[in-house]
């Protein structure tokens, strides 16, 4: 009889969903959820063929090098900018994602972060948990309207253009967006978006969201210069990834009113937040959430378990990165 297939499920993840493997491999799993450190999870990888991993879980080339046993590498996350793509290609290794699941989901997380960061809605409710609330006043944490309003999209991928219905089907909003590569008409049509440079998007939007995933060619996408260009009135929320905005740029901006408010749900170096974005009112954080509905982290889940368990079992994997490298070795 052949040995069933070692696999390491790196982080605490639905009970249920652990067992669904257990039915076919030996599975070693982190109930506890414990944080590995890169050493930690070089020993763990010992002898496996597969990991269930989040975006937390870094898979560079001296990890594979050291495991090349190692076939699979399952996110339990869209973006995949914690794996070497290269590195896998060049051993075989095949890397799978979770794209569509949480497309929705992460859409009404972003409108809402948009919404509650153009109207105030964390800053004024500090002030009324610290007893500060003793009258009304005309301009009291008066904001930026979002319905009718310019909406700028940087990224348009299928997030993007979720947020973009919403905000011009429920909102009523202007949507100029800036992608590597401008829509097809028809996806363009039924949103009334237009496609601008980077810096017509900036100069134009009152709320910038940024959808855009994280590479080296994006990173620090949005500085102090790219800030500079934007209006004194506009918000910005980014749901993308952290490094894509200067985090320090923006808390300076922020600070000097240069922009009206951000609402950040992902950060450089997070969990750590630049300290100064902690200390600036004008700004919404939330601890990368966008994607944390309880449907919605099950259905990353469960694909995720169904990538590992057709990628090791002789099946086709439903969202390879790099499916040229199927069909994997025994
Ligand atoms: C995850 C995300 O919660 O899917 C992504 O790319 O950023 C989030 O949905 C996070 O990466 C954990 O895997």
């Amino acid at each position: 009889m052949s040995q069933r297939p070692a696999v390491l499920v790196a982080r605490a993840a639905f009970p249920d969903i652990v067992e669904r493997l257990r039915a076919h491999f030996e599975v070693e799993d982190n109930p506890a959820d414990q944080i590995f450190s890169k050493a930690e999870l070089s020993a763990k990888l010992a002898g496996k063929a597969g990991a269930f991993i989040t975006g937390s879980e870094r898979i560079d080339a001296e990890l594979l090098a050291a495991h090349p046993q190692l076939r699979a590498v399952c996110n339990m996350a869209v973006g995949y900018n914690n794996i070497d793509i290269d590195a896998c290609n060049a051993r075989g290794v095949l890397a799978t994602n979770t794209p569509d699941v949480l497309t929705e989901t992460t859409a009404d997380f972003g409108f809402a972060l948009m919404m509650a960061t153009a109207r105030r809605i964390a800053e004024s409710e500090h002030f009324l948990r610290r007893g500060e609330w003793t009258k009304w006043a005309y301009d009291m944490f008066a904001g930026s309207d979002v319905h009718g309003a310019t909406l700028g999209i940087l990224g348009m991928g299928r997030i993007g253009q979720a947020v973009a219905r919403r905000g011009a089907l429920g909102f009523g909003m202007k949507v100029i967006y800036h992608n590597r590569s401008r829509l097809a008409p028809e996806f363009e049509a039924p949103l009334g978006a237009r496609y601008v440079s980077k810096e017509e998007l900036l100069r134009e939007c009152d709320h910038l969201v940024i959808v855009v995933p994280y590479s080296p060619a994006s990173h620090h996408a949005i500085a102090a210069a790219e800030l500079a260009l934007m209006k004194p009135s506009a918000t910005l929320t980014n749901i993308a990834r952290g490094g894509v905005v200067d985090d320090a740029a923006l808390a300076a901006a922020l600070r000097e009113r240069r922009i009206a408010a951000a609402g950040l749900d992902v950060f450089e170096g997070e969990p750590k937040v630049h300290p100064d974005l902690l200390s600036v009112p004008n700004v919404v954080l939330t601890p990368h959430i966008a994607s944390a509905t309880v449907a919605t982290r099950r259905a990353m889940a469960s694909l995720a378990a169904d990538n590992l368990i057709a990628a090791l079992t002789g099946g086709t994997p439903p969202t390879p990165i790099n499916p040229q490298v199927l069909p994997l070795k025994a």
